[in-house]
C-alpha cells in the first residue's frame, strides 16, 4: 500500500497520524500542503481545506481520527489498542475526549498565542473556563501510569503528546499560568517519557526543521 501523508510538519494533527505511522513502520512520504490554501483538488481531499489527509491506492481519507483507525486496521501489529474490546472502548475515548475537550478549546488561544493575532477579554474568560472544567474532566479519565490511557502505548498517546504542550504553552502566554500543571498534570514527565520513542524524536525533529525553515523564508522577505 502506497500512503502519502499530506500537511505540514507543526500540525498537531497531521504529527498524531505520523506517530501513528512511524510506531507502525508503515512505509510512507510527505507532501507538503498549507492549511486554507488549496487549490480544488486537494478540496476534493479535504473538503474544509485542512491538514492532515491521507492519500492511499484508495482514495484519500481526511480526519485524523479515522485515519489513524483506518491504519490500526491496516497493520494491527504493533497494535496501538488493546485486543480487549472495552479497554480498546475506553483508549478511544480518551483519545477523542483529549482532541474535542482539550486541544478544541485550547485552539481559540493560539491566534494570540502563536500568530501575532488577538482575541477578545470575553473570548479569553470564556475559554478559561472551559479549559478549567474540561482539564478537571481529562484528570478523572487519564491513567498515566505511565501511559495516558495505563499500561500500554496507544493511540491516545498519539493524541497526548501532540496535544498537551499546545494547551500548557497556550494557556501560559494567554493567562500566565500552564493550566495543565496548576491542575495537577505533570505533561512534561509524560512527555519525557513518550520523547524517548523514536516515532516521537522524528516528529520533534521534524516540526523543529520545518519551524526553522518557516523562521528563515521569513526573515528572507523581509
Ligand atoms: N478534526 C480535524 C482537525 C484538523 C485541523 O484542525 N488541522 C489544522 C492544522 S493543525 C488545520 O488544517 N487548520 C486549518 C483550517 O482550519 O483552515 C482532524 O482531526 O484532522
Amino acid at each position: 500500500m502506497t500512503l502519502t501523508l499530506y500537511g505540514f510538519a507543526l500540525s498537531n494533527y497531521v504529527n498524531k497520524v505520523k506517530l501513528v505511522l512511524l510506531e507502525k513502520g508503515l512505509s510512507f512520504t510527505e507532501e507538503r500542503v498549507a492549511p486554507g490554501h488549496q487549490p480544488d483538488d486537494l478540496l476534493a481531499a479535504s473538503p474544509l481545506g485542512k491538514v492532515p489527509f491521507l492519500r492511499t491506492e484508495n482514495g484519500t481519507l481526511c480526519e485524523s481520527s479515522a485515519i489513524v483507525e483506518y491504519l490500526e486496521a491496516l497493520a494491527p501489529t504493533p497494535a496501538l489498542l488493546p485486543t480487549d474490546l472495552w479497554a480498546a472502548a475506553k483508549v478511544r475515548e480518551l483519545a477523542v475526549f483529549i482532541d474535542l475537550h482539550l486541544e478544541l478549546a485550547a485552539r481559540e488561544l493560539y491566534p494570540q498565542a502563536f500568530f501575532g493575532g488577538t482575541i477578545g477579554d470575553s473570548q479569553k474568560a470564556r475559554v478559561r473556563k472551559l479549559l478549567d472544567k474540561n482539564i478537571v474532566g481529562f484528570k478523572r479519565l487519564a491513567v498515566f501510569s505511565p501511559y495516558v490511557a495505563g499500561k500500554t502505548f496507544t493511540i491516545a498517546d498519539c493524541a497526548a503528546y501532540v496535544t498537551l504542550p499546545l494547551v500548557a504553552l497556550s494557556s501560559k502566554i494567554i493567562y500566565g499560568e500552564d493550566l495543565l500543571a496548576a491542575h495537577g498534570i505533570d505533561w512534561k514527565g509524560y512527555g519525557k517519557l513518550i520523547g524517548q520513542r523514536p516515532s516521537a524524536q522524528r516528529v520533534d525533529a521534524d516540526r523543529k526543521a520545518d519551524q526553522e525553515r518557516s523562521i528563515a523564508a521569513a526573515r528572507a522577505k523581509s
